[in-house]
């Protein structure tokens, strides 16, 4: 891992239909997120959050909502990350909803010839304009980064796709609409389950996903997603979805990333400390950057 990271705050709600995630930076901010990698001797650098236009009325309904906010927001985005890597440095955002993995995969993914990512998520994200139940864009970014979607969204900072789909692994899925199924089978896209992941257990659901990309990536791009986690643990999230992975697995997770020193960009989504207790969500989000960035016990 780059010992220099950039760290990007994204305070940015528009992509569904409930507030608060916008706080998400702040909150994280505040369980110590810059403190934990400054003890592991990162050189931080913080470039605040970017400003965030808000639509005059939310937009509700099924089609896309906010769009062209998520558009602003993601380009501002796609240009800051893309800059942070040509300075050498290892982009960290912290979102905000997951919509803006739009954005983050647009400046990071043309550094790569074969850009792996991995979506840690209840949720595979994989919805279309026309598959989308909700309209809510955080529910399209993989759709979106794999060239699927709304033709504004999937050029986003002027090129497509971001990701080819034999370069992703989803992990923690337990809420797949009909058409993210239909997309998986087609695409053929990696995905472990809750049932796989209690099969199999995390360790060797990681050595695999760490195996599998190995030798087909030149860099992987880690996307957090706090609901992949259990709401007992992680309840400060838009959408809980029970069954979730735990804070034990969670951080096997991590640390094994990084033994494997794969992960070159990482983001950080979907905390919202209005819901949550005791800004719980995100002071474990901030355990599992220690974790992924190196943190050990002895
Ligand atoms: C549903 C949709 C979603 C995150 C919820 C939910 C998507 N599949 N994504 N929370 N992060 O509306 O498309
Ligand atoms: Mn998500
Ligand atoms: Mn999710
Ligand atoms: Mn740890």
């Amino acid at each position: 891992m780059k010992n220099k990271i950039s760290l990007i705050g994204v305070p940015m709600d528009l992509g569904q239909s409930r507030r608060g995630v916008d706080m998400g930076p702040s909150a994280l901010r505040y369980a110590g997120a810059i403190e934990r990698l400054q003890d592991l001797n990162y050189d931080i650098h913080d470039l605040g959050d970017i400003p965030i236009n808000r639509p005059d009325k939310y937009e509700d309904g099924t089609k896309l909502k906010n769009l062209e906010q998520v558009i602003e927001a993601n380009e501002t985005l796609a240009e800051m990350v893309d800059a942070e890597i040509n300075k050498g440095r290892f982009p960290l955002v912290l979102g905000g909803d997951h919509s803006i993995a739009i954005g983050s995969l647009a400046g990071i993914s043309k550094h790569y010839e074969n850009l792996g990512v991995i979506w840690y998520d209840a949720h595979g994200d994989l919805n279309t304009s026309e598959t989308s139940p909700s309209g809510n864009i955080h529910g399209m970014p993989l759709a979106v980064s794999l060239g699927l979607g709304h033709e504004r969204l999937t050029n986003l900072y002027q090129y497509a796709p971001k990701v080819k789909p034999e370069n992703i692994v989803i992990i923690g899925a337990r809420s797949l609409d009909p058409g993210e199924r239909e997309l998986i089978r087609e695409m053929g896209i990696k995905v472990y389950t809750m049932h796989e992941i209690d099969r199999m257990g995390m360790s060797r659901v990681m050595d695999e996903t760490i195996e599998y990309f190995k030798d087909r990536t030149d860099g992987v791009h880690l996307s957090l997603d706090l609901d992949g986690l259990d709401p007992t643990e992680a309840p400060g999230v838009g959408t809980p979805v029970l069954g979730g992975m735990t804070y034990r697995e969670s951080h096997l997770a991590m640390e094994m990333l990084a033994e494997s020193d794969l992960i070159t960009s990482l983001e950080v989504v979907e905390v919202n400390p209005i819901i949550d207790e005791k800004n719980k969500t995100a002071t474990l989000a901030v355990g599992l950057m220690g974790s992924l960035f190196g943190e050990k016990l002895k």
